[in-house]
C-alpha cells in the first residue's frame, strides 16, 4: 500500500477509510520529519515491524478492517485518488526550465573563500540560539576547496532554497514562440495546473521557491561557484508534514572534490549558505592530455572557436542534475522540489548546430549564441506527485518499499502540451521521481509508434546513436537524451510521449505494457499512458542545420590499465546496524553487504570501501532479491558496464557508454569498471530509489593512498547550527 490508489469508482466508505488512514499515517510522517519521534520509537511502539513495514493496525493500514472487505480492485489501495479539480490533460503549456543567471564572480558578497567562511551570525532560538557560522560547509583546511586557486571560479550562480512563492523572474532564455506562448517574466503562481490550487509555502520547497524547475548552464574550462542559500523555515515543524529544513546539494555526477559533492552528512541549516565549487573539468585532467593539445578536449570560447582543456575527451559529459542529499531525508526533500538540471557544454556538444569545425557534433540546439542555445534543446523533468484532498502536495513514507504518486508531471506541470516546429529537437529526459521507473515511447495521435534516436545515457554521449521506438526502463536519476525529428509530421499534428511502465508498489516496475495497451487505459496505474503532447505548430523559420552523427563518444580504453581490485556489493533487505551514532547512523530494512560481509544499514561515519587513488577497479553490483529493483548510483566516477548477469551480450546498445546509475533489475547483477583519479575525499554509493536510500541503503567509500589530507580517511562532519564538529570514522 505504498501509494497506489483506490479506483475512482470506489465506495464512499472505502474512500473515507483510506483518507482517515492516510491522515493517521501523515501524522506519523510529520512527527518523524519534525524529529519528535525516531524510527526506533516507532518500532518500539509496534507501529513498524522490524522489517520496516507498517504494522497491521486498523486505522493506520488500509489493508486492515473493511477497506478491503469488498475485494475492490486487484491493485492494493493506499489512499484516495489525488483530486485534480477538473484539470484535463494537455490543456496547459509546459514551461521550459527557468535558467538561473550567471554572474561574474565579483557579484558575490561576501567573496568566496577556499576554506569555509566562519564569520559568525546569531542563530535563531528555535535552532538553539547563540552564534554560528554564515557558511555551513565544514571548516578548516581538510574541507577547503581542493585546488581552488588553480580552478578559481570565473562565474557564479546563486540560488535560494525557499518555500513556494510566485515566480516573477521567469527566464527560459528562449522566445515565447519556442515556449508554447509562455513569456519571460510572466507571473507564475506555484500550481501544477491552473485549475489546481496554488501550493502553500509549506507544501513545496524549490530553488528560489518557484517553478518551473531551474537550469544551470556551464562549459568546460569555466569553473563555477554555486552559492546555495538555505532560506527554509528555521522551525523544523513548519514543513507541512514532510521535508527537512537541512539540505546538502549533490551535483550528480560532478567530477570534483568531496567537499563539493553534497556529502549526505555535510548538510547546512536555515540562515546559512554553502559554497559549492564546480570546476567543470574532464576526468583524467591531472594525468593525461595535461598540455591540452587535443582539440576534442575542448570548450566553446564564446566567439566560434575552441578553448582547449586538459583531460580525456572520452570523458566529456553533458546532462547532469543537482538535488538534495540530506541524510535519511533525501526522498522527502527531492520530492518537495529540491531538484534542478545542469547542462555542460563542450567542443563536442556545443549547443550550437551551425558551427562546423570538425569537432562540434552539431546536435539540435540553435544558432543564435556561440554555445548553449536552448531553442531546440529541451530539458524534461519527469516526476509523479500526490495531493491531499485540499490539493496540497503530500508525501507518505509508508511503507519503506517506496513512494508512488498518481499525478504525472513534466517540468512540474500536470500532463502539459509543448509546441514544436517541423524539425529535429533534442530532449534531455530526467527521471526525478522518488521510486517510480518510466518507460517512454513516442506515438502519433492515431497511436502509431514513432522513432526516436537515443544519443546519451546519464549525460554521456553514447559510442553510437541508437534508433528506438521506446526507451528502456528509466530508473530514478537516470538521464536519457533523445533526438526526435518532427519534420515527418504535418503542421497541426499531435504526437505524444507515452509511459509504458506500470507500478503496483514502490519496489520495482510491475510490468511494461505494449504501446496499444498503455493507450487503451487498461492499466489501473494512473501514470501509465500519454503524459506529454507535442503540438506541431509550424515549419521552422530557419532551415534545420542540426545533425545526429552515428558515432558520438567512444569509451575510454582501459584495457592497458591493470585491475587493482574486484569488490562485490550486494543490495538487499534485512540489514543490521552496527553503530549507535545518533547523527550518522540510521536503521531501516535496506542495506548493502560488501565483499561477503554482513548486510549493513547506512552509517556515514563508516568507510565501506577505500580504492587506491590512481587505480582502476572492477565492482560487482548485485541485487539481493527478485522482489525489487535498485537503480544504484556511484558518485564521482563514471563507470563502464562490462557485464549484465555475467555477460557483455546482455548489455544493450544504449548501456554501452559510460554511466553513473545502474539498474540491477530483479535478481540481476551488473559488473562495472572505474578509475579513481583527479580529486580526493569521501563519496557515496546508494540506491536512487530514494526511499530505499533513506532506509538505509547507502554507504560511504573513500579514496585512499598517500600524504595529502584528502587521500587519508577524512574526519566525519557532524553539523549543527552553531558550527560543524568532527568525529573519527570507523572502518567497515
Ligand atoms: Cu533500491
Amino acid at each position: 500500500m505504498s501509494r497506489i490508489y483506490l479506483p475512482w469508482n470506489a465506495s464512499k466508505r472505502q474512500l473515507k477509510e483510506a483518507e482517515d488512514a492516510r491522515k493517521n499515517r501523515g501524522e506519523i510522517v510529520k512527527a518523524l520529519s519534525q524529529g519528535q519521534v525516531s524510527r526506533r520509537d516507532l518500532m518500539k511502539w509496534g507501529l513498524f515491524t522490524t522489517a520496516g513495514l507498517l504494522a497491521p493496525i486498523g486505522g493506520l493500514n488500509p489493508f486492515v478492517g473493511s477497506a478491503r472487505a469488498d475485494g475492490g480492485s486487484s491493485i492494493p489501495t493506499g489512499a484516495p485518488p489525488s483530486p485534480l479539480f477538473g484539470a484535463k490533460p494537455f490543456t496547459q503549456p509546459m514551461g521550459r526550465f527557468d535558467v538561473l543567471p550567471r554572474h561574474p564572480i565579483s557579484y558575490l558578497s561576501p567573496a568566496p573563500t577556499a576554506q569555509a567562511n566562519q564569520t559568525m551570525q546569531s542563530v535563531p532560538a528555535v535552532l538553539g540560539g547563540g552564534m554560528g557560522p554564515i557558511e555551513g560547509r565544514p571548516p578548516g583546511p581538510i574541507w577547503a576547496h581542493q585546488r581552488f586557486n588553480e580552478y578559481y571560479p570565473s562565474v557564479c550562480v546563486e540560488a535560494f532554497q525557499s518555500p513556494a512563492t510566485t515566480n516573477y523572474t521567469y527566464n527560459p532564455l528562449v522566445a515565447s514562440s519556442l515556449n508554447s506562448g509562455m513569456v519571460a517574466g510572466q507571473a507564475l503562481p506555484l500550481q501544477f495546473h491552473p485549475s489546481m490550487p496554488v501550493q502553500s509555502p509549506s507544501s513545496v520547497w524549490t530553488f528560489n521557491g518557484t517553478i518551473p524547475p531551474k537550469l544551470v548552464q556551464a562549459r568546460y574550462g569555466e569553473p563555477i561557484l554555486f552559492r546555495h542559500h538555505n532560506r527554509l523555515p528555521a522551525d523544523v515543524t513548519q514543513n507541512g508534514g514532510f521535508g527537512r529544513n537541512t539540505i546538502s546539494t549533490h551535483e550528480h555526477n560532478g567530477h570534483h572534490g568531496a567537499e563539493n559533492d553534497g556529502f549526505t552528512g555535510a548538510y547546512f541549516f536555515p540562515g546559512q549558505f554553502y559554497d559549492y565549487h564546480w570546476p567543470v573539468v574532464l576526468a583524467g585532467h591531472y594525468s593525461m592530455n595535461t598540455g591540452a593539445t587535443d582539440r576534442r578536449a575542448s570548450s566553446p570560447d564564446g566567439s566560434g572557436g575552441l578553448n582547449l582543456v586538459a583531460g580525456d575527451w572520452h570523458e566529456t559529459m553533458s546532462t547532469h542534475w543537482f538535488h538534495d542529499h540530506m541524510f535519511s531525508f533525501t526522498s522527502q526533500n527531492v520530492y518537495k522540489g529540491n531538484a534542478a538540471m545542469f547542462n555542460i557544454y563542450s567542443g563536442l556538444d556545443r549547443g550550437n548546430e551551425a558551427i562546423n569545425d570538425g569537432v562540434n557534433f552539431r546536435l539540435p540546439s540553435g544558432t543564435t549564441n556561440d554555445w548553449g542555445n536552448l531553442d531546440y534543446d529541451v530539458n524534461l523533468m519527469l516526476a509523479d506527485k500526490a495531493f491531499d484532498q485540499s490539493g496540497q502536495m503530500y508525501f507518505d513514507i509508508f511503507n519503506f518499499d517506496g513512494f508512488l504518486g498518481d499525478v504525472m508531471t513534466v517540468n512540474l506541470a500536470y500532463k502539459p502540451y509543448f509546441e514544436v516546429e517541423r524539425r529535429k529537437y533534442r530532449f534531455r529526459i530526467l527521471n526525478a521521481s522518488v521510486s517510480r521507473f518510466f518507460k517512454v515511447a513516442l506515438c502519433d495521435a492515431s497511436g502509431n509508434s514513432k522513432q526516436m534516436i537515443q544519443i546519451a545515457n546519464d549525460g554521456n554521449l553514447l559510442p553510437r546513436a541508437v534508433p528506438l521506438s521506446a526507451l528502456d526502463e528509466q530508473g530514478i536519476a537516470e538521464r536519457y537524451d533523445v533526438v526526435i525529428d518532427f519534420s515527418q509530421a504535418g503542421v497541426g499534428d499531435k504526437w505524444y510521449f507515452v509511459n509504458l511502465c506500470e507500478h503496483q508498489d514502490g519496489k520495482k516496475p510491475a510490468k511494461d505494457l505494449t504501446l496499444s495497451d498503455s493507450l487503451s487505459g487498461k492499466s489501473q496505474d494512473p501514470c501509465v499512458g500519454r503524459f506529454l503532447e507535442f503540438r506541431i505548430v509550424r515549419n521552422p523559420a530557419k532551415p534545420d542545420q542540426s545533425q545526429v552523427p552515428a558515432t558520438l563518444i567512444p569509451n575510454p580504453d582501459l584495457s592497458a590499465i591493470p585491475v587493482a581490485r574486484v569488490r562485490n556489493f550486494v543490495f538487499g533487505d534485512g540489514a543490521n546496524q552496527t553503530a549507535n551514532d545518533p547523527i550518522a547512523a540510521f536503521i531501516g530494512p535496506w542495506g548493502v553487504a560488501v565483499d561477503g560481509g554482513k548486510m549493513l544499514n547506512a552509517d556515514f561515519n563508516r568507510i565501506s570501501a577505500a580504492p587506491k587513488y590512481g587505480t582502476r577497479e572492477v565492482w560487482n553490483l548485485i541485487n539481493g532479491g527478485g522482489g525489487w529493483d535498485h537503480p544504484v548510483h556511484i558518485h564521482f566516477e563514471e563507470g563502464q558496464i562490462l557485464a549484465r548477469n555475467g555477460s557483455l551480450s546482455n548489455v544493450p546498445a544504449w548501456e554501452r557508454g559510460r554511466k553513473d546509475v545502474y539498474r540491477l533489475r530483479p535478481s540481476g547483477s551488473i559488473t562495472i569498471t572505474m578509475q579513481f583519479r583527479d580529486w580526493g575525499g569521501m563519496f557515496m554509493e546508494h540506491c536512487h530509489n530514494t526511499v530505499h536510500e533513506d532506509n538505509a541503503m547507502l554507504l560511504r567509500w573513500e579514496l585512499s593512498g598517500g600524504g595529502s589530507p584528502f587521500l587519508a580517511p577524512l574526519p566525519t562532519p557532524i553539523p549543527s547550527p552553531q558550527g560543524v564538529t568532527f568525529e573519527n570514522p570507523i572502518q567497515g
